[in-house]
C-alpha cells in the first residue's frame, strides 16, 4: 500500500468513527427521552443494569447498520480487511463509555451442520471427522455430538445416548436438537475443559435456517480448517491459502483456481455446499463501562442480505 492510499485509509477511519458517534447518539436520543418517563420510579440499581441493555441495544443497531454498508458495497466477498472487523473503543456517553467489535461466525465449522432436520449430513460428517484426525482428535466425539443432537435413542458406534449422562451426578439427558451455544460442547462425554478450549478455536454452533449447512468462509477460516477440506492438501498448502489471516478470494471461483490447489480438482458441488466467500453470521460484542460495573453482551447478527436480523442475546461469548 502507498503512503497515498495508507493516509486515505486513515481518513476513511476517522470518518467513520466520527459517522459512528453521532449515528449513536441520533439512535438513542429519541428513546432516551422515552425511558426515562417511564423510568423515574425503577431503583437506580436496576436502572443500571437497564440503562446497558438499552446502550447495548444502541450498539447493536450501530452493528447492523456496518453490516448494511459493507453489504451494499461488497457483498460477494468478506475478509478481515474490511470496516466491519475494526474494533471500536471509548464512546464516551453522559453516564457509560461504549466499547464493541463484530466478529464473523463463520470462519469456523458449524457443529450443527452434522444433523439437519434430524438427518446426517455426510459431506459435513467427512470434514469434521477430517478436522478432529488434523487435530489428533478422538474420532469418536463425531459420533457422540450426533447423539447430542439426533432425536432418538440409538447409539452411534461410537456414540453416547441418554445412559451414559443419566448415571453421572448430576444426572442429565442428551438435547435432542442443535446446540444453542457453544459452551453445551462440555456436557459431552469425552469432552473435558483442556479438548473444549482446544475444540471452540476450530467449531461454532449456528442455527440452521434451511435443508442446507451454514457454509464457512475461506478468507476467515484457519489453516487448519482449509487443510482439512480434502486429504490431499497439505499443511503447507494450507499455510498459502491462509495467507496470514488475509486471504481475499471474491469468488469460490478464485479460490478453486489457485496454484496451491488446482491440480486437486476440489471445484465439486458436494464441497461447494460447504463453503463461500462471505459472511452470513456475525457476533457484536459490547462492553459498557457505568460508574463501577462493566456489562458484556453478545448479539447473534444473521445477514441473509442488507437486513440483518439479531437472533439471540448472551451475556457470554457465542465465539
Ligand atoms: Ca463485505
Amino acid at each position: 500500500m502507498s503512503l497515498k492510499q495508507h493516509k486515505g485509509k486513515q481518513k476513511g477511519v476517522a470518518l467513520f468513527m466520527t459517522l459512528l458517534v453521532v449515528t449513536i447518539a441520533t439512535l438513542l436520543a429519541t428513546e432516551i427521552w422515552f425511558n426515562n418517563t417511564i423510568d423515574i420510579s425503577r431503583q437506580s440499581n436496576n436502572r443500571s443494569a437497564y440503562q446497558a441493555n438499552h446502550y447495548a441495544n444502541g450498539m447493536a443497531l450501530w452493528a447492523r447498520d456496518v453490516l448494511r454498508i459493507d453489504y451494499e458495497e461488497t457483498q460477494a466477498f468478506d475478509n478481515r480487511g474490511e470496516v466491519w472487523n475494526q474494533p471500536i473503543a471509548g464512546i464516551q456517553l453522559e453516564d457509560a463509555v461504549l466499547s464493541g467489535r463484530l466478529r464473523a461466525m463463520d470462519s469456523k465449522f458449524n457443529l450443527n451442520n452434522l444433523v439437519i432436520n434430524g438427518a446426517i449430513d455426510a459431506p459435513s460428517l467427512a470434514y469434521f471427522e477430517r478436522i478432529l484426525k488434523n487435530l489428533e482428535m478422538d474420532l469418536s466425539l463425531a459420533d457422540k455430538i450426533i447423539d447430542w443432537m439426533d432425536s432418538d435413542q440409538l447409539p452411534m458406534p461410537q456414540g453416547a445416548e441418554d445412559i451414559t449422562y443419566l448415571s453421572r451426578s448430576p444426572s442429565y439427558r442428551t438435547a435432542g436438537q442443535n446446540f444453542v451455544h457453544i459452551s453445551e460442547l462440555k456436557l459431552i462425554d469425552g469432552v473435558n475443559e483442556e479438548i473444549f478450549q482446544r475444540l471452540k478455536s476450530y467449531v461454532t454452533v449456528l442455527p440452521i435456517n434451511s435443508e442446507n449447512p451454514t457454509k464457512i468462509n475461506i478468507n476467515l477460516a484457519s489453516s487448519l480448517l482449509l487443510k482439512s477440506l480434502d486429504d490431499r492438501i497439505s499443511s503447507k498448502d494450507a499455510l498459502i491459502l491462509y495467507r496470514d489471516g488475509n486471504a481475499s478470494n471474491l469468488t469460490l471461483d478464485d479460490f478453486f483456481r489457485q496454484d496451491t490447489i488446482q491440480y486437486y480438482n476440489l471445484d465439486t458441488e458436494p464441497l461447494r455446499k460447504l463453503i463461500s466467500t462471505q459472511s452470513r453470521w456475525y457476533q457484536a460484542q459490547v462492553t459498557v463501562k457505568m460508574d463501577n460495573a462493566v456489562f458484556q453482551k453478545y448479539a447473534l447478527i444473521y445477514r441473509p442480505g442488507a437486513l440483518s436480523v439479531i437472533k439471540q442475546w448472551s451475556e457470554t461469548s457465542y465465539h
